[in-house]
């Protein structure tokens, strides 16, 4: 590569057609060799891959953290052969050929569908249809926040996303595009492989919606192209990116499986091989005369100059980075807030001083928000959010303005009732880098964000979930709004940290535990009812980082331990004062977060649970208490579901009350 080349990004004589073809080669001759994977959409979009990543995306494969680089989302994430192969092609720091040729091995790279984490470029991990375009609008506005932060100098790039009709269909889609034509995120670009093409057949087996249409009823510009035409597929690109007024949809009709002979247009190129006939074929059809996964030197110089296209404009930013100070890169740090933890742990001491000098009851939601109300003007990386239950779940403090749009300088989301969409936006925002997001719903509605959840998790990102109404204590709203089985399924996800304080204290605690924990998403679970403020002193230990810890300790050695969480560690601590009348000896033990205690040394957890009977009391399903109950242990908790009534009556109607941990205990202390 000549130094020309190398600066003005293009090397001369290179075809598009043989760029591109050497995405669609790679595509088919890494699914072949792993026997397994998704050949059909890399080569339908390989064209439009080739424009995008050769004339409009930013980027520096030396650098794949530079954080004013455009993001690419390849939300149709079975197209993983797609984003492989540009990664190599540009020269992505360790995405070697042979990483291409164990594609779907053990150990790889490149995994299945594209995992965060695994190879640098890889943006966020996606395959669950729909999620990447999710993720995207979450990129999207972080970018318009650290903008309104940072100004243009430092953030100002585009979003990418190649969505296919599997991520257009399913539901998420709809909150995601509602909420970026919402906010105007006028530098977001949905690239949708328009191929008319699913499993099971053609798209009209199951789909009638005029997606363009759609778009544009959400608030989106839109264009159609031949997405096999690269001047028009150039032309769009162009137009929006030079209109940010609202983001853009460019629906690309293409063909899946571009190139194959006898196979391209049909769902048979979706997810297996070609077979080695239709290879030879394909290599044919596309005059690409080239042994599998070999790119003849002059085309990979070619592509690796288009990965070094923004090396220079890197270098010049880096300059204006370090002109704009230390503040600057620091708020752009990933993780954020990594630096902060002296300012976390000043103001959660605050907050701990302040409510163990407060008497009054309040629910652990209310402890929630005059934790934030701490942490909020302390930390400017916090982006608070609700989907439409701000009031209800304390997430909003008098330190807080709202984003809206055209204005992102501010610090609160209102993510509409969009629980799913408000998730993965998070995981987007989170991905990003600089921001902590944390947003509110009621804790029955995690189920409609469970997907995203669990990639939060997956992606071990930090992204802070605060989920109010946890149980039958919510009261009047009936059991289509009282969880049940929720913290059970939750706490069965690795990696997240399912958070459910008992008081003031322990509230103050557990934020500071879901911020400190950068490789970790936090649930937290709070009460709508006033619970006691069981600690009246302000320890300056974090007892619940350890999970567990023991309450109350009966002189002369316990009989049994009595375990609970949340609104229910009152009814714990009222049962061993009853257990006491009648002279068994009860320990307390707090369980704020199962996942934490499970990482305790095995003689710390020894010391907690004791080696005697154990009684848990939790407003939900048991299943999760077996690992903690031993042998002959005993739960109080649910087993169906809720009702409409007031608190006050339910617990007595379902049997959760001081009484019955009492009685339970009774009956496994033989005295
Ligand atoms: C949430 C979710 N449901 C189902 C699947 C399984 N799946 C993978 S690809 C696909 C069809 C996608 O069709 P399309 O987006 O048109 O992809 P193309 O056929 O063009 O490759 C399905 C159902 C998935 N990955 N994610």
């Amino acid at each position: 590569m000549t130094e020309a080349q190398k600066t003005t990004g293009r090397a001369e004589g290179v075809s598009h057609k043989d760029m591109a073809s050497a995405i669609r080669a790679l595509s088919m001759d890494g699914v072949q060799a792993a026997k397994s994977g998704h050949p059909g959409m890399p080569m339908g979009m390989a064209d439009v891959a080739t424009v995008l990543f050769r004339e409009a995306m930013r980027f520096d494969a030396a650098d794949p953290k530079w954080a004013n680089r455009d993001r690419f989302v390849l939300s149709a994430g079975h197209g993983s052969m797609l984003l492989y192969s540009l990664l190599y092609l540009t020269g992505y720091p360790g995405m070697e050929i042979g990483d291409l040729k164990q594609f779907r091995q053990l150990g790889a790279k490149t995994a299945g569908h594209p995992e965060y984490g695994h190879a640098p470029g890889i943006e966020t991990t996606t395959g669950p249809l729909g999620q990447g375009i999710a993720n995207a609008v979450g990129m999207a506005l972080a970018e318009r926040m650290l903008n309104a932060r940072l100004g243009d100098d430092i953030i100002n790039h585009h979003t990418y996303v190649i969505a296919g009709d599997g991520c257009l269909m399913e539901g998420i889609s709809h909150e995601a595009i509602s909420l970026a034509g919402h906010l105007g995120l006028g530098k977001l670009i949905v690239l949708w492989d328009d191929n008319s093409i699913s499993i099971d057949g053609p798209t009209s087996l199951s789909v009638s919606d005029n997606q363009v249409a759609r778009f544009a009823a959400s608030g989106w510009n839109t264009i159609s192209v031949d997405g096999h035409d690269p001047a028009a597929i150039s032309a769009a690109l162009a137009k929006a990116r030079g209109d940010a007024s609202k983001p853009w949809l460019i629906a690309c009709k293409t063909t899946i499986g571009y190139g194959a002979p006898t196979k391209a247009g049909k769902s048979s190129t979706h997810g297996e091989p070609l077979g080695e006939e239709e290879i030879k074929g394909t290599r044919e059809a596309l005059g690409w005369p080239y042994p599998p996964f070999e790119i003849p030197e002059h085309v990979l110089m070619a592509w690796r100059a288009v990965g070094q296209h923004g090396a220079k404009e890197r270098a010049e930013w880096k300059q204006k980075l370090d002109k704009a100070g230390s503040a600057a890169a620091d708020a752009l740090a990933q993780p954020a807030a990594a630096n902060k933890v002296a300012i976390i742990e000043k103001a959660i001491a605050d907050a701990k001083a302040a409510f163990a000098a407060d008497e009054s009851k309040r629910a652990t939601r209310v402890w929630s928000q005059l934790a934030l109300e701490k942490l909020t003007p302390v930390l400017p990386e916090l982006i608070g959010g609700s989907a439409d239950l701000t009031p209800s779940n304390g997430t909003r403090t008098k330190h807080h303005t709202d984003v809206h749009p055209g204005d992102f300088s501010g610090n609160y989301i209102h993510y509409g009732v969009r629980e799913h969409g408000m998730a993965a936006a998070m995981n987007g925002m989170a991905l990003t880098g600089g921001l902590i997001p944390y947003g509110g719903t009621f804790l029955v509605f995690s189920d409609y964000s469970r997907p995203s959840i669990r990639l939060s998790a997956l992606m071990r990102q930090r992204v802070i979930y605060v989920m109010t109404h946890d149980s039958i204590g919510l009261g009047e709203d009936g059991p289509t709004h009282q969880p049940v089985e929720h913290l059970s399924a939750l706490r069965a996800i690795p990696h997240l940290l399912v958070l459910r304080p008992a008081e003031g204290q322990e509230t103050a605690e557990c934020w500071e535990i879901a911020l400190k924990h950068d490789a970790n998403p936090s649930l937290l679970a709070l009460s709508r009812q006033a619970v006691e403020n069981l600690r009246k002193t302000a320890s300056s230990e974090n007892l619940s980082a350890k999970g567990a810890y023991v309450v109350s300790e009966p002189e002369g050695g316990r009989d049994v331990t009595v375990i609970g969480t949340g609104s229910e560690l009152a009814l714990a601590a009222e049962a061993a004062k009853k257990l006491a009348a009648d002279g068994i000896k009860a320990a307390v033990v707090s369980m704020p977060s199962m996942e934490l205690f499970r990482a305790q040394p095995e003689s710390y957890r020894a010391g907690v649970l004791g080696d005697k009977p154990r009684v848990a009391v939790e407003a939900g399903i048991a299943q999760c208490w077996y690992e903690w109950l031993g042998g002959n242990g005993r739960f109080v908790g649910m087993s169906d579901f809720g009702a409409s009534a007031p608190a006050g009556k339910l617990y007595p109607h379902f049997g959760i009350t001081a009484d019955a941990v009492a009685e339970a205990a009774r009956s496994l202390v033989k005295k």
